[in-house]
């Protein structure tokens, strides 16, 4: 006979009568690290992670961002998908409210992203709208949107992601299609430049230090966007880490983006145990923790390793396991961030805490 909803309801208390109920809890409770202690004071460039609206009337994840961040990017107010709606129209009041909780509260901004392949293509349409319109509009939002923030931010991602996605060349888009494909990008960085003159440009990617030839495509792309007079002031490595990837390629990357003499910014850095797609990994956790902390250490170590001047920031995207998009889209429960849902510190924490030294 099938169990009533009663029934289940009931047997947990009458299966384990021994146990008080603060012993089932603990055994059902993960270990739990050690507190971290600010990551914000430990690290000898300012400390950063995403900040999203929803999460500003939420007291816990304020007092951990206070607790330990120096600089705030916001995860999504920023995008085109949020700022942009149809026949060119601006929203800009989350982004606002995101810069206005940061500077409120002494956190510095790094702005996040005006240029961006997977966005702004529905208004933005490349086979519908005359090239000057086009060129018109995208000067425009670019000058308005930076403009809006002049002498807040400390830098913006002008361009995001770039390069092709192996690696091999750059990406078609609409960007490229209409204005060309170093032209979107020169010019960006130019209305960029000319709207706020002193926040630090970024060129952004992903899977640098995870794709050696994708991180070699784009350091040559900085190169010649440089030649090409786009006033490019840092490199954004994102870092969402494969912790597969062999011991030394993580440095070998670091050393060939610090040989360009721009800052770097770690970017979006986290590191899921399980990558999506991968087949089931049955090595043991600690195994597979071990190679996760080896890996987030050996980043650690070849930042920190930068000269003061090319350290711009040190991001997570997310401050704690249940900030990450990877939790919250359900890519991953394995923490990968610094922090555990509490707060406290996750074995990577203590990598990054080890290679400050
Ligand atoms: O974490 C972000 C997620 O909440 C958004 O839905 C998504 C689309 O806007 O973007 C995620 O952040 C991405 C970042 O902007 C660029 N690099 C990859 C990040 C993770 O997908």
């Amino acid at each position: 006979m099938k169990p009533s909803r009663r029934d289940l309801l009931a047997a947990p208390l009458l299966a384990v009568p021994a146990l008080s109920a603060c012993d089932r809890f603990a055994s059902a409770a993960p270990a739990q690290g050690p507190e971290a202690l600010p990551l914000k004071d430990i690290l000898p460039c300012p400390f950063g992670a995403t900040g999203m609206t929803w999460q500003l009337d939420q007291a816990d994840w304020i007092a951990q961002t206070l607790k330990h961040c120096s600089q705030l990017t916001p995860e999504w107010e920023q995008k085109m998908e949020r700022t942009l709606g149809p026949g060119f129209t601006y929203d800009f009041e989350p982004s606002d409210r995101v810069v206005g909780f940061a500077r409120d509260n002494g956190l510095r901004v790094h702005g996040h992203t005006v240029i961006w392949y997977s966005q702004g293509a529905e208004v933005f349409d490349d086979a519908t709208l005359p090239r000057d319109r086009f060129a018109a509009e995208y000067d425009r939002y670019i000058s308005t949107f930076v403009g809006r923030y002049k002498g807040q931010m400390a830098g913006w991602d002008v361009v995001n992601e770039p390069v092709a996605e192996d690696g091999e060349g750059l990406r078609d888009c609409h960007w490229s299609r209409a204005l060309g494909m170093d032209g979107y990008m020169v010019r960006a960085f130019e209305q960029a430049k000319a709207a706020d003159p002193d926040a630090v440009l970024f060129l952004n990617e992903y899977n640098l230090e995870n794709i050696p030839k994708k991180g070699a495509t784009f350091l040559k792309l900085v190169e010649r966007l440089l030649k090409l007079g786009a006033p490019i002031g840092g490199i954004g490595t994102q870092s969402h880490l494969d912790i597969e990837i062999p011991a030394g390629q993580i440095t070998t990357f670091m050393r060939d983006a610090a040989s360009l003499g721009l800052p770097i910014h770690v970017s979006e850095l986290d590191f899921p145990m399980q990558r999506e797609g991968r087949m089931p990994d049955l090595r043991s956790v600690a195994d597979k923790r071990a190679q996760q902390v080896a890996r987030v250490g050996e980043l650690a170590e070849a930042f920190m390793a930068l000269p003061e001047r090319q350290r711009y920031a040190f991001t997570t995207w997310g401050l704690r396991d249940i900030d990450s998009w990877l939790v919250r889209e359900g890519k991953s429960s394995d923490s990968p961030l610094l922090l555990d849902a509490e707060g406290r510190a996750n074995p990577a924490y203590q990598a990054v805490v080890a290679a400050v030294g």
